[in-house]
């Protein structure tokens, strides 16, 4: 059996580009003309809109006609097989609480892997129209602008951005690690979009992200900007979580936060 061909990176990174930007704009019209249809999917919590769905219609629609062969997985229930080497993660809305509430902090999201390595990531802002995009091995930029993690050393003078689960019992035990990490780190933010959250670390915004119990649609992207742009992006091993938990920094503060994060991990009471 011969070895796929290696895609042509810059046809990637623009069909992924243009689409993120034309579902974007398909976000906000929907939310504009009030055609969200709200409903809810693992809790009360988890929601899901009309314009999730057209989004990632919309997105998959293009890359059957323009990408055949190619696989795709996405948020809102797509998981195709290809036989090209390449797949699509997509994730049509990352920050649906956001998007239904109208808060900023959404974002379209668009990976493509070559044999199960991102190689092309896009997080794309509708709200604040800023596009985040990467290639691996081309580093990341914001809107043509290149882009580099914080230099923040110092657990107690970052600003780090986490996640919630939309399960109450497992946020309690996450409250649980953000009373041990509270007195030891800078400051928090709770963006609401873990792809963003991941693209802030690039874009030095944040000096730190965690989160746990993500899903692969919302952080493809986001890693290989946060990777590209110099972060270290990992999976913590070993601890008491019963999700795995993606940490995000910069070389200089990665170690720090990853050890108390454990730590707190571990002095948590996890029962779900
Ligand atoms: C969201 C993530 C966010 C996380 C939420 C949810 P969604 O994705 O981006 O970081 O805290 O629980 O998973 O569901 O809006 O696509």
């Amino acid at each position: 059996m011969s070895l796929p061909t290696p895609p042509d990176l810059d046809e990637l990174l623009a069909i992924a580009r243009r689409l993120a930007l034309e579902a974007g704009a398909l976000t906000l019209d929907m939310r504009a003309t009030a055609r969200l249809q709200p409903d809810h999917k693992s809790s009360v919590s988890d929601l899901v809109t009309a314009a999730d769905r057209a989004s990632e219609a919309f997105i998959l629609d293009h890359l059957r006609e323009h990408r055949p062969g190619d696989g795709m997985l996405g948020e809102e229930g797509t998981d195709e097989p290809g036989t090209t080497g390449v797949r699509w993660v997509i994730d049509p809305i990352d920050g649906t609480s956001n998007y239904v509430h109208d808060l900023p902090g959404y974002s379209v999201s668009i990976a493509a892997e070559f044999q199960g390595q991102a190689v092309v990531g896009v997080v794309y802002d509708p709200k604040a129209n800023e596009c985040f995009s990467a290639v691996r091995g081309r580093g990341a930029e914001l809107d043509g602008i290149a882009l580099a993690c914080s230099t923040t050393a110092a657990l107690d003078e970052a600003i780090v951005g986490l996640g919630f689960s939309y399960h109450a019992d497992r946020r309690r035990s996450q409250a649980q690690v953000l009373v041990h990490l509270a007195p030891l780190v800078g400051n928090f933010r709770r963006l609401g979009s873990a792809a963003l959250d991941l693209a802030y670390v690039a874009a030095g915004r944040l000096d730190g992200y965690y989160e746990g119990g993500l899903a692969p649609w919302d952080t493809a992207a986001g890693t290989l900007i946060a990777t590209e742009a110099g972060a270290i992006v990992t999976t913590l091993e070993g601890t008491r979580s019963p999700v795995p938990v993606i940490v995000a920094a910069s070389a200089t503060l990665h170690a720090r936060l990853a050890s108390e994060l454990s730590r707190a991990i571990d002095e948590a009471i996890w029962t779900a």
